[in-house]
């Protein structure tokens, strides 16, 4: 009897241990989010899943930990989980669930940005094409269609989540997760409906009952509870629209994406860390690097148009994992250091000093003791300041820190970390491994070039996004003209003339290739215009169009048309240009 009571109570005890210890709450103050009822200062960098390997994540996480960081960040990715609508894909590099528990597993707290709309440099800002395709739907606004797909999605993700105990307040690792993405950036010219399609996005986040914050980034007139968040190369003079929210960087730039044909985009160590120290100088309590880890846009799932397949970003950690070096120790030091001083700044008081000639002290002063920040923000001369008899020299754009406002343990224009450089040797064709070789087929166009075959007809032209579902980059577009004797009167000039969206154009008559085009920037629109020779009879005329990513920001981004839009034969007469045959409608 004595024995199984006792067993009894073990197993009681240990089970409510076990559910005491799981549940984490997390809230904020003005100050600081708080975990567990302690202001905590994040340290957050953006790793998006989908741009490494679940075999790279382990590493990247962990390497993210010695970083100094103590939260990975990521966007959810719509259309690649839904290609198709309510058919999802959670598997390989897609598995959320399995990324969310590595973080858990290193220790670390996620922040979940599930918007849907993610921007990011991913095809079509992460909404699904099918999605446009929609009878009746107006996107990202206040729409009864599209908020029902996007509250179905989120509801998913959610729900993903929940069952999986992932939210915080669940016993896992998510402390915050997101609802749209810099809606405010572009939300003017959708007027009072976007007004209110904000808001009922907050309702709609609120109703999913997460027990963890939800933030908006860049939307300062976002409902509560809803904390509104800053986006940015330096957020530092940035202010939470609600004296209850902290101040908060969702996205800050380590570097920048790459476009095709565009050189490496680089920000220096020194620069990212001035931001950063500025922002925490000013009351910034969470930071979080865009990006982390860049990674590679694989498949087709860069942005656009013309999003370069690498990811890279200048980021701490580079394309393929390593250490981006001083980049990365310079960081680790810095967060490091505003860790240990993690009271202090979240409670202490504050007050400064104005040096003139953007020179100034910031003084936390907290139980006793104080920490310094002493900034120079003249970007052209350094600074030399006397502060409580001692002197400080202040290079030119850069931050000190003092602990104790004596020492200055780090300057941010100071680059202690050793850096490596990577030489990348081209690979010798028999060193390359199989799996890496590349093999190619081309493919069979024979009977879509000579004839005009292909898999459905229309009597107009088609936007390309509406004809492929995004299915593919590529879309053929046949038809074929009748000329009599008449039509080719002997020395006149005929001109294949094609108005397009976008964004690569190969056009071909009766078989042969007569030339290419791609857009090059702006609305992407050109009109392409090649002299071509026809014969009695009937003419085949077959063009490609190409995207190149489909275009993933701005106001209606989405509604931005790709492909063909117009198509005509004209004839050069002596006087004036005169249209034969206008294919674009009929
Ligand atoms: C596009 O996809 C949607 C949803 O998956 C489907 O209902 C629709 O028929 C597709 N349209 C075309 C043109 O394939
Ligand atoms: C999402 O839509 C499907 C039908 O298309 C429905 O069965 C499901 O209940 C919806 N989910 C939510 C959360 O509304
Ligand atoms: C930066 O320093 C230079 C040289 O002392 C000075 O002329 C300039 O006004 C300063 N800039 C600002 C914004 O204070
Ligand atoms: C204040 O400092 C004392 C002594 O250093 C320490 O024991 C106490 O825990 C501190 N109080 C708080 C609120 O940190
Ligand atoms: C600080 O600099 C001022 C001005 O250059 C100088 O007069 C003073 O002696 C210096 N103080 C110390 C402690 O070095
Ligand atoms: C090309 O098409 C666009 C719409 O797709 C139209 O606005 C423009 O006027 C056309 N340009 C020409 C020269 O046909
Ligand atoms: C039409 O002919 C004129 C004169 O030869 C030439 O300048 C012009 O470029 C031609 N236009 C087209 C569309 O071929
Ligand atoms: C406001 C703005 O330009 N935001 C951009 C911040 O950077 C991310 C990643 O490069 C983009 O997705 C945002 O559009």
């Amino acid at each position: 009897m004595a024995p199984f009571q006792k067993l009894l109570f073990f197993s009681l005890l240990s089970y409510c241990l076990s559910s005491s210890i799981s549940a984490i709450d997390v809230s904020r103050d003005g100050r600081a989010l708080t975990i567990d009822g302690e202001r905590r200062i994040i340290h957050s960098g953006s790793i998006h899943y989908t741009r490494s390997t679940p075999e790279m994540w382990p590493d990247l996480i962990q390497k993210s930990k010695e970083g100094g960081l103590n939260t990975i960040e990521t966007y959810v990715f719509w259309n690649a989980h839904e290609p198709e609508r309510r058919q999802y894909d959670f598997s390989g590099n897609l598995d959320l669930v399995r990324f969310i528990k590595q973080i858990q597993d290193t220790g670390m707290y996620a922040f979940l940005r599930i918007g849907p709309y993610a921007c990011a440099e991913w095809n079509y800002g992460g909404y699904p094409v099918w999605l446009h395709n929609i009878e009746g739907i107006e996107m990202r606004t206040n729409n009864d269609v599209y908020k029902k797909e996007m509250q179905n999605f989120t509801t998913y993700i959610v729900d993903l989540m929940k069952k999986e105990k992932l939210f915080a307040s669940q016993g896992g690792p998510i402390i915050l997760a997101q609802i749209e993405n810099e809606y405010g950036n572009v939300m003017g010219p959708y007027g009072d409906a976007g007004k209110e399609y904000i808001n009922w996005c907050a309702t709609m986040a609120n109703s999913l009952d997460i027990g963890v914050p939800w933030v908006m980034c860049q939307q300062s007139d976002a409902p509560l509870p809803m904390i509104n968040t800053c986006n940015g190369w330096y957020c530092d003079q940035f202010t939470p629209s609600n004296p209850n929210s902290p101040k908060m960087w969702t996205e800050n730039w380590t570097g920048w994406f790459k476009g095709w044909g565009e050189p490496d985009p680089h920000r220096t160590a020194e620069d990212l860390a001035f931001a950063v120290a500025r922002f925490f100088q000013l009351g910034g309590t969470f930071n979080n690097y865009y990006m982390y880890h860049g990674g590679t846009n694989f498949g087709r799932v860069a942005g656009g148009p013309y999003i370069a397949t690498t990811y890279d970003y200048d980021a701490p950690l580079d394309e393929y994992g390593n250490l981006n070096q001083p980049k990365w120790g310079h960081l680790k030091e810095l967060h490091l250091l505003l860790t240990s001083m993690e009271k202090v700044l979240t409670h202490g008081d504050v007050s400064s000093i104005d040096y003139h000639n953007i020179v100034s002290a910031t003084i936390y002063s907290f139980n006793g003791t104080s920490s310094c920040f002493l900034s120079n923000a003249n970007d052209s001369a350094d600074a030399t300041i006397s502060y409580q008899g001692t002197n400080y020299t202040l290079p030119t754009w850069s931050v000190s820190i003092l602990p104790d406002c004596k020492a200055v343990a780090y300057n941010t224009a100071k680059v202690n970390t050793q850096t490596s450089v990577f030489v990348k040797k081209p690979n010798q064709a028999e060193d390359e491994p199989i799996a890496l070789s590349w093999t190619w087929r081309p493919e069979h166009i024979k009977h879509t070039v000579n004839h005009g075959l292909g898999s459905f007809s229309a009597k107009q032209i088609i936007e390309q996004k509406a004809a492929t579902n995004d299915s593919s980059d590529y879309l053929w577009y046949m038809t074929s003209v009748h000329l009599d004797k008449d039509d080719l009167v002997l020395g006149d000039d005929l001109t294949l003339r094609v108005n397009t969206t976008g964004h690569v154009l190969h056009a071909y008559v009766n078989g042969k290739h007569i030339g290419s085009e791609w857009s090059q920037g702006g609305s992407y629109q050109f009109i392409f215009e090649q002299k071509v020779k026809l014969k009695k009879g009937k003419n085949q005329l077959t063009l490609l169009s190409v995207t190149v990513g489909l275009k993933n920001y701005g106001s209606f981004f989405y509604d931005t048309p790709v492909g063909l839009g117009g198509v005509q034969l004209v004839r050069n007469h002596s006087d004036g240009l005169k249209i034969i045959k206008d294919f674009s409608s009929n």
